[in-house]
């Protein structure tokens, strides 16, 4: 291992990450019916469910007999709570973290050793595959804790061989100034914690287009390829999008190369599926559906078709970086963010995306969804930026109806348009909340 130059990209594992396409199939059998085996023999969660079904580890002979395979779900994961889906004794674990979602139980997942020593080589293969090199200074404002976006980042930068500066989240204008003060040359973070940073980096006077940074990585939460590019440009970086979970591992499952066309996922440690959400039936490459991911080499919190219920689509084509790993097309959102506004299916990232095309407004944004009567409401509250604050009112009328004739366009629905003044719409230290419904539950 070690960086390695194939045409003008950096590869930390060149082998695996270059395996052709035959190879990597055969792999992921063989890991795949040694998971089979390992979940049969010590997650009795798994053991019910195969006799169930009456599929015995050995019946697995293909990689298409993953179809015959069980789905797991969140709500298994919450059903055994804390330890119940560990595949190896507790005393054998060395870390755990956790994932509360915003509704529900939390959700426990282990690491054995050789787990977190994985977790940090598939972080230093993301972070390669950014650009980033052992002399690079890695500014991690992931949240450190029992969410795994702070502590995965971490490692995976000192696995490569950087410097880590672990900031975690909040205290904006400090990390702006230690931003600037120890001269990071990559940012890590939710995308909207690194807009938050970069705004209050301009009040204080910093630009982040002056300093030495150069390399963002963003995920943890959707965003839109305009905002991807309005964040380049505003803060003179090349922006990554870096996908993952904590049931799967954290972050680094996937993320996307120098070429920016999709996200390369790690496949000789992940099986990747897209299924019709609605039927669970296996979708072709190209078409958009619930990705289910199964967890090849996982030893201490392994999980067979889990249910992501996030939206998106394979190609397996072969990228011009070299990597053969598969790319997933940019996250759509979630199956269970879709908002249904008077029976049309509407996703906050298309909005996010008009709002981005939007001279005047800033990426600061709220959409409220309520109902008055029998009538679902959409409203879209949005920061304009102190320019067009400053403005006539027919200028802000002017962008108000631009916003709300494209929301009809693109997305079939009329949203109510509030301009908010600079710095209204509240911060968050982490993932950003983007949808307030206040419809009641039905
Ligand atoms: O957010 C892990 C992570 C941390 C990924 C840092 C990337 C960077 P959870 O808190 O369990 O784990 O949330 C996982 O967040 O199922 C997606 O819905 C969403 N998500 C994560 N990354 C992206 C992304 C971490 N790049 C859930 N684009 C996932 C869109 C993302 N959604």
């Amino acid at each position: 291992m070690g960086g390695r130059k194939t045409g003008n990209t950096v590869l930390f594992d060149i082998k695996n990450e270059t395996l052709p396409r035959e190879d990597l199939r055969k792999l992921q059998l063989q890991r795949l019916q040694d998971l089979c085996r390992r979940v049969y023999a010590n997650v009795p969660f798994y053991k019910k469910r195969f006799d169930e079904m009456g599929i015995k580890p050995s019946d697995i002979r293909s990689l298409s007999d993953l179809r015959r395979l069980p789905f797991t779900e969140k709500q298994d994961l919450r059903n055994n709570y804390p330890y119940g889906l560990f595949a190896v004794p507790r005393e054998n674990m060395a870390r755990v973290h956790a994932s509360s979602g915003t509704t529900g139980q939390a959700v426990v997942v282990g690491y054995t050793q050789r787990d977190l020593e994985n977790w940090g080589k598939l972080m230093a293969r993301c972070m390669c595959a950014c650009g980033v090199t052992p002399e690079d200074i890695v500014h991690v404002a992931y949240g450190y804790g029992l969410f795994t976006g702070g502590l995965g980042a971490h490692d995976g930068a000192q696995t490569l061989g950087a410097m880590v500066v672990p900031a975690s989240g909040g205290a904006t204008k400090r990390q702006a100034q230690l931003l600037r003060d120890l001269g990071a040359t990559v940012l890590a973070c939710t995308p909207s914690f690194a807009l938050h940073l970069w705004e209050a980096g301009m009040e204080t006077g910093i630009n982040f287009r002056d300093l030495p940074l150069k390399i963002g990585i963003f995920g943890g939460e959707p965003w839109s390829e305009s905002m991807r590019h309005s964040m380049e440009e505003k803060m003179g970086i090349d922006a990554h999008n870096i996908y993952g979970l904590s049931e799967i591992m954290g972050p680094g499952v996937a993320i996307d190369c120098m070429e920016h066309n999709g996200i390369h996922l790690w496949e000789d440690h992940f099986l990747a599926e897209i299924i019709d959400p609605a039927t669970g039936e296996n979708l072709p490459d190209g078409e958009v559906g619930e990705l289910v991911i199964t967890t090849l080499t996982k030893e201490g919190s392994p999980l067979i078709r889990y249910r992501t219920r996030d939206l998106t689509s394979i190609d397996s084509t072969p990228c011009r970086c070299g990597r053969t790993h598969l790319r997933l097309s940019r996250l759509a959102g979630r199956t269970d963010d879709m908002l249904i506004i008077r029976g049309v299916n509407v996703f906050p990232q298309q909005i996010e995306s008009l709002l981005m095309e939007t001279r005047g407004v800033s990426p600061n944004y709220l959409i409220v969804v309520d109902r008055q009567g029998s009538m679902d409401t959409l409203e879209v509250q949005v920061e304009v930026t102190p320019q067009l604050f400053n403005d006539k009112i027919r200028d802000l009328q002017a962008v108000e109806s631009r916003l709300q004739n494209s929301i009809k366009e693109f997305c079939g629905v009329t949203a109510k348009i509030r301009l908010m003044e600079p710095h209204s719409i509240e911060r968050s230290g982490g993932k950003a909340t983007r949808v307030l419904d206040r419809r009641p539950r039905q």
